[in-house]
């Protein structure tokens, strides 16, 4: 009988701590955004303000620990919970409120689900909502870069459950063949919506599947942001020197719902939730820079405050923003709109001007 294959797994200390306590401040600055902006935005979609979200919170370490190992011409693949890299990469929160709405200054035009916003200029692709398309992606973008001889890696982003997709394992083994520069960040927050890690997989860690692939594959305590980033630094290092890809697996906690259209007191118990509260990432944090002084309570508070102003001066201007034209939604697909296009916007102009469609 196979030995039981879910033993408890070993975890990387982070140990280097090559981070500078000015460095951890602007970190830990962004975790409290963070997770700042999750708590606003469960409540306005409450009010009816937004229409969807999806919360990060407890997965601000890791998400941030392995922003800040990155370079900023890293390009980013990510599922729907990455808000922590878009605001380590300076995304203002004013313009994920103006996709969350969908409103005229949207960048997406309002044609994304909400919490799926792409930017360009910060190199962060637009996240998937199917499972695990963002890895063969970051893979495929990867591999350009590699043969244009470009010194950047591609980051790819999701969660324990994508590691059962075809996706994932396609990318991965393309990866491992032509040693891509890919670092693999998984962020293995025990749940797939009300599916638990256990079920997932019979594998002792998620880590393990890259030795499949011929690569190394690192389990991380991911609510220490010393052992993200120097993990992520690593995987890096090596990809830029023609060593190929890393898998990270980053142990978290999804403290909140999968989604705003879920509930999960129906499936896991409150004692579990709090016993992870214990290693709330942002506490941790905290902790370490009082401790070594580098955060004095003023200090504490001040951010506290400056960071309620920011969101609730970014929610107002969003909202205070114009509706998007529907007329917009005929644009961007040809450089000319065809005949029958115009066609069918003519059409569409007069059900808006009759009030048969109301935007
Ligand atoms: C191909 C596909 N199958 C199923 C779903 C429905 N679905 C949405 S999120 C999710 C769970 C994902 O869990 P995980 O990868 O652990 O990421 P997390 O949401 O925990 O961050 C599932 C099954 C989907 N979006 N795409
Ligand atoms: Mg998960």
């Amino acid at each position: 009988m196979a030995k039981a294959a879910q033993s408890a797994p070993e975890v990387a200390p982070g140990v280097s701590h090559a981070l500078s306590n000015d460095r951890l401040l602007s970190m830990y600055r962004v975790m409290v955004l963070a997770r700042a902006i999750d708590e606003r935005c469960l409540s306005l979609q409450r009010q009816g303000r937004i229409g969807f979200y999806a919360p990060a919170s407890g997965q601000e370490a890791a998400q941030i620990g392995c922003a800040a190992a990155l370079g900023d011409e890293d390009w980013i693949f990510p599922a729907y919970r990455e808000i922590g890299i878009a605001l380590w990469r300076k995304v203002p929160f004013r313009a994920l409120m103006d996709q969350f709405i969908g409103n005229s200054t949207d960048r997406v035009k309002g044609r994304q689900m909400p919490n799926h916003y792409s930017f360009r200029d910060h190199n962060f692709v637009s996240p998937s909502s199917p499972i695990g398309t963002q890895i063969t992606q970051a893979v495929g973008a990867a591999m350009a870069m590699q043969r244009r001889h470009v010194p950047q890696v591609t980051a790819t982003f999701f969660g324990d459950g994508a590691t059962s997709s075809n996706d994932f394992h396609a990318g991965m083994n393309f990866a491992g063949v032509y040693r891509t520069p890919t670092i693999f960040f998984c962020q293995n927050n025990q749940w797939a919506i009300s599916l638990p890690r256990s079920r997932q997989t019979h594998s002792a860690t998620l880590a393990q599947k890259a030795e499949a692939y011929g690569f190394s594959g690192v389990v991380v305590d991911g609510n220490d942001v010393h052992a993200v980033f120097d993990a992520v630094a690593a995987a890096r290092e090596r990809a830029l020197a023609g060593e190929g890809p890393t898998l990270i697996e980053a142990q978290v906690y999804r403290f909140g719902p999968h989604s705003t259209s879920d509930d999960p007191h129906r499936y896991r118990s409150d004692a579990d939730v709090a016993e992870w509260k214990r290693k709330d990432p942002i506490l941790r944090l905290r902790e370490e820079l009082r401790t070594s002084g580098a955060l004095t309570d003023e200090a504490e508070s001040q951010l506290q405050e400056a960071v309620k102003r920011e969101i609730s001066e970014a929610i107002e201007a969003a909202e205070g923003a114009p509706a998007l034209d529907p007329l917009t939604l005929f644009d961007d697909t040809f450089a000319q709109r065809t005949p029958r296009l115009e066609e069918e916007r003519a059409e569409f102009q007069r059900l808006l001007r009759e009030g048969v469609i109301r935007p």
